[in-house]
Formats: structure tokens, C-alpha cells, sequence
């Protein structure tokens, strides 16, 4: 997390010029404005007041009365005789739904270790977590965190994200429905000045508001610029132009900002549209913004090429000022601060990898090997930072400075959270050069969390990978499950299954299908050109 620092400039300054408007309608803008700004105000101190007679209330109390919610939000919902069906579309044809069968003894019997790993996940969950976001294996408890608003971009990708892909592979529409309902909730969170989400919202009341830690009041670059892909199949499925139109608004506005050095800051504020803190990054913060910039191309049956082209001018930029050889001659990805360059990576940044090697094919001045060559040197690096460890798992940031190469210093950078972004690199690399070193590199990460992490209630977290008698964090994560184990259990099957020419997989490695748009105009795409 990352203290508020002071903001230069007005928090109040419009967002919008406007000394070419008419004076009435100036007058007018600017009275929408204020009132636009005293419903926040006044959202926000019920919101706080609602919070402070919630915490006044026993746990008991507490329990009592979300369990009267959900009974009358589930008595409404009999009232109204169900969701309406929703229009009709045409399915995607689904590619690559199949076995996957990696076709050799060995790499069955790797594939097999790698279901019975995440049956012993998925069980635990269901015996001691269901109901709960995730499960404490140690505690053999549920695990959930804040119960009074949730975060836009963590509902976005992992619950639409998950439901929209079980609808695509299943068909059944109970997903769809479940998925457009959930979004519905979510709009809300676009009530800003600038149409720049709040990181997170009431889903209750509707009111928004962003961390307390993110740069004077600002939003988030990965979380509202990771949005895209679900927001267009919503789109899709129901007809609904708001969703495309929400996501477009965002990627306009930021097109038309300033960058410094060409790079996007990981802050801005929705009120006044303005950059937080020069903080650049492509792990937590940043990552997912240039991931999904990249997809939505490869979404559209790459004839979005304006997503494309934005993410070549990042990736340019990106590489120009944030990725360096260490003296040991391991490529890195810094981060930006303040005009400065941080010599660490965070395991986050790993996905990037994968990533670099998914966009080398389409890249501008036919750079594909260029691209490719800069992910497998990524997978390396990141490889190493596992390697260097005695557990054989990867810390969550490492260094490259004084004398120091692909290892954590700081005890709270030493722990291992069941995170996917080394081992999606390595699945990436694996389809795209089939290599067998990234299946081996595989193997050893699946070793090292059968060995450590593997306890009776699931998977643990460990906190200190350098210590060969490691503690536990005891929280199975979510995205073990949906990512790391299926990223594994990828890596070993063949690539009939799930071919990335028909399938983009979302942050959280939930499936989506590419739309072959052909002739069909998505609503409200027409007024966005
Ligand atoms: C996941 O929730 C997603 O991959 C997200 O984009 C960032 N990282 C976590 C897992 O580490």
C-alpha cells in the first residue's frame, strides 16, 4: 500500500475546459457540476454514518441483519417471477473445449498430480469455506474481508469475469443472468465527475469512494483500466449499450491526457481528472491496465486496433524507461517514481512475460522475435528469483542493486501468496515456443506448493520463502484455484485445449471467447466513433 501524499493544484479545478461554452450553458455545466459534487458529499457522509452505527452493533446483531437482507432480497426476487430472459445472441462458436490430453505417460501423470492438487483445494473450500470468499486451511474457517462495500475491479474480474466464462462453456444461462445482475450493481461506482470509477462501491446504497491510502482521492490505472473485456461481452450478451459505453469513456479520456515520458501514472482522480502521484508501474497498481489494453485487440478479433496501438506507444515507452539488464544479466522491470527508476520487480510483474510474448505476433516493425525474446528473458528472471530461494518459491518483490539479484531484502517481501503471474509466463512461453524448460520450471513450482503450502484444510500461503521452517499466512486464495493451478494444469495439456486463437483469458484466467463481430455493430459503438 502507498501513503496519501499531498496533490499539487485544485482538488476542484473542472475537469473540463470551458471557456469555449456559451455563458448559460457554462452557468448550466457548472451547476451540474455542484450538484453532482453535493450528492457525493452528502453519499459519502451517510455512507460514513451508516458505517459508524453498523460498528456500534455486536457481530451477533450484525449476522442478524444481513441474514434479514438476504431473505428479502431473495423474497423480491420470487415476486418479480425471476430475472427476464435475455435477448438472444449468437453463441461463438467454442473452440477447444476438449481433453486436452497431453498425449505422453509423463506428462499425464504430472497433469493427473495437478487435479488431485486442486481437488484438495476445491474440497476444502467446499467443506470448511463455503459461503466465504475463500478458505483458512489452517483454521479449517471461512475467509472473507470487508463485508460493507467491495472493490469494483476484484468483482469485476473475478466474479462477472468467472461467471461469464462458466456461462460460455456451459451455456447455461443462470451464469449470464447472474453476471448482468452483478454488473448492474457495479454502474453505480461510474457516478464521477469525469465517468472515472471509484475503486469501490456499496452495493446496497450505490455510493462509491476510493482507498485512503491511493494518492490524494485518486483511482486506480489497474482497476478502472481493467474493465474492458467483461464490460464489452455484457455488451454483447444483453444488448445493453451502457457497459461498452462506460469502458470507452475511460480509454477516450485517457487518450487525451498528458503522459510523463510517455508513461501512464498508476493514479488519477475521477473528481478533477488529473494524475495523482508520477508512480509507474507493470505489477500491483498498473499491470492489468496494459494486459487487457492488449486483449481487448485480441478480443475483437484483433480489429480494435486502436487498443493496439495504445498498447505498442505503452509497451514503447515502458521499455524505454523501465526495463534494464542487471549487472548479473538478468532482465527486470523497475518502476517509475517521481522521475527515478526502483531497481525491483514485484512477482506481479512476472505476468508481464507472457504477456510481452501473447503481443509479439501484430507487433508494430514486425518485432515479433524482439518481443518474444524480452518475455522468455522475463520467464528467466523471474525463474530465478524461485531458483534463488530455499523453498523454491518466488518472493512477493526482489531487488537488482548492490550486488543483489532476483532476491527479496525486507522481511515483508519474503512471502509467497499461492500467486499465479510466474507460472501464467510460463504457460504463455510454453505455447508459443514449446520449449521444455517452461514445462520443467513448471514441475518444480508444482513440487515446491505440494511440499510447502500443502496442508490437511487445503493451501496455505507461507511467509518467509528463504526459511526452510516456514509459517503459514493461512489463507487459501482465490486466484490459486482459478489461475495458478489451472495455469499449471495448462501448461500440461495439450494446446488443442483452449487455443489462443479463439480464447482470451481474463486477469483472473477466466476463459472469455474472441467475438468474431463480423457484420454485428455493438449497441452504442456507433455514437462512440
Ligand atoms: C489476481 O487477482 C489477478 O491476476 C490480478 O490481475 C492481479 N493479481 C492477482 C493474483 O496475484
Amino acid at each position: 500500500p502507498h501513503l496519501p501524499t499531498a496533490q499539487k493544484g485544485s482538488r476542484d479545478t473542472p475537469f473540463i475546459s470551458l471557456h469555449w461554452l456559451p455563458v448559460e450553458a457554462c452557468i448550466r455545466f457548472k451547476e451540474e457540476e455542484e450538484s453532482l459534487r453535493d450528492k457525493i458529499r452528502a453519499d459519502h457522509e451517510r455512507a460514513l454514518q451508516e458505517a459508524k452505527e453498523k460498528l456500534r452493533k455486536s457481530k451477533e446483531e450484525l449476522k442478524a441483519e444481513i441474514q434479514t437482507e438476504k431473505t428479502k432480497v431473495a423474497e423480491d426476487l420470487k415476486k418479480k417471477d425471476g430475472p427476464k430472459p435475455l435477448p438472444p445472441v449468437p453463441m461463438p462458436k467454442l473452440v477447444g473445449v476438449n481433453d486436452g490430453d497431453p498425449g505422453d505417460p509423463d506428462n499425464k501423470e504430472k497433469r493427473d498430480k495437478i487435479r488431485e492438487m486442486m481437488k484438495h483445494a476445491w474440497d476444502s473450500y467446499r467443506q470448511y469455506g463455503w459461503g466465504h470468499n475463500e478458505v483458512k486451511p489452517i483454521a479449517k474457517k471461512g475467509h472473507s474481508t470487508n463485508i460493507f462495500e467491495v472493490s469494483v475491479f476484484e468483482v469485476n474480474i473475478r466474479f462477472i469475469g468467472g461467471l461469464l466464462a462458466a456461462y460460455y462453456l456451459s451455456g447455461q444461462e443462470v451464469f449470464k443472468v447472474k453476471a448482468v445482475q452483478l454488473a448492474e450493481k457495479l454502474l453505480p461506482a461510474f457516478n464521477t465527475p469525469t465517468g472515472i470509477p471509484w475503486a469501490m462501491v456499496n452495493l446496497k446504497t450505490g455510493v462509491g469512494r476510493n482507498w485512503g491510502w491511493a494518492s490524494a482521492g485518486s483511482s486506480i490505472l489497474a482497476e478502472f483500466g481493467t474493465l474492458h473485456m467483461e464490460f464489452v461481452h455484457l455488451t454483447y450478451l444483453t444488448g445493453n449499450p451502457a457497459y461498452y459505453q462506460k469502458v470507452m469513456h475511460i480509454r477516450k479520456l485517457l487518450a487525451k491526457m498528458d503522459r510523463p515520458n510517455g508513461l501512464y501514472p498508476n493514479y488519477l482522480n475521477p473528481r478533477t481528472g488529473r494524475w495523482g502521484q508520477h508512480h509507474t508501474s507493470v505489477g500491483g497498481l498498473g499491470d492489468s491496465f496494459y494486459e487487457y489494453l492488449l486483449k481487448a485487440w485480441l478480443m475483437s478479433d484483433k480489429t480494435d486496433t486502436e487498443a493496439r496501438k495504445t498498447y505498442d506507444d505503452a509497451i514503447e515507452a515502458i521499455e524505454r524507461h523501465l526495463i534494464r539488464k542487471s549487472n548479473g544479466g538478468l532482465t527486470f522491470i523497475g518502476e517509475w517514481k517521481n522521475g527515478h527508476l526502483e531497481r525491483k520487480m514485484g512477482h506481479l510483474t512476472c505476468f508481464a512475460g507472457g504477456m510481452f510474448a501473447l503481443g509479439a505476433d501484430g507487433s508494430p516493425d514486425d518485432k515479433a522475435g524482439h518481443y518474444l525474446q524480452l518475455g522468455a528473458e522475463i520467464a528467466h528472471t523471474c525463474h530465478e528469483s524461485y531458483d534463488r530461494t530455499v523453498l523454491k518459491l518466488g518472493p512477493e518483490a526482489f531487488k537488482f542493486d548492490s550486488g543483489l539479484e532476483a532476491v527479496a531484502v525486507r522481511q515483508n517481501e519474503k512471502y509467497y501468496i499461492l500467486r499465479p503471474e510466474v507460472i501464467e509466463t510460463y504457460w504463455y512461453m510454453w505455447r508459443f515456443t514449446h520449449d521444455p524448460k517452461y514445462r520443467q520450471w513448471g514441475w518444480e513450482a508444482v513440487q515446491a506448493i505440494d511440499k510447502y503450502c500443502r496442508v490437511s484444510g487445503g493451501f496455505s500461503g507461507v511467509k518467509d520463502v528463504y526459511s526452510s521452517n516456514p509459517t503459514y499466512d493461512d489463507v487459501q486464495q482465490s486466484f490459486f484455484l482459478a489461475e495458478t493451478l489451472k495455469y499449471l494444469y495448462l501448461l500440461f495439456s495439450s494446446d488443442e485445449l483452449l487455443p489462443l486463437e479463439n480464447w482470451v483469458f481474463n486477469t483472473e484466467a477466466h476463459p472469455l471467447p474472441v467475438l468474431h463481430l463480423g457484420n454485428i455493430t455493438l449497441p452504442g459503438s456507433e455514437t462512440q466513433r
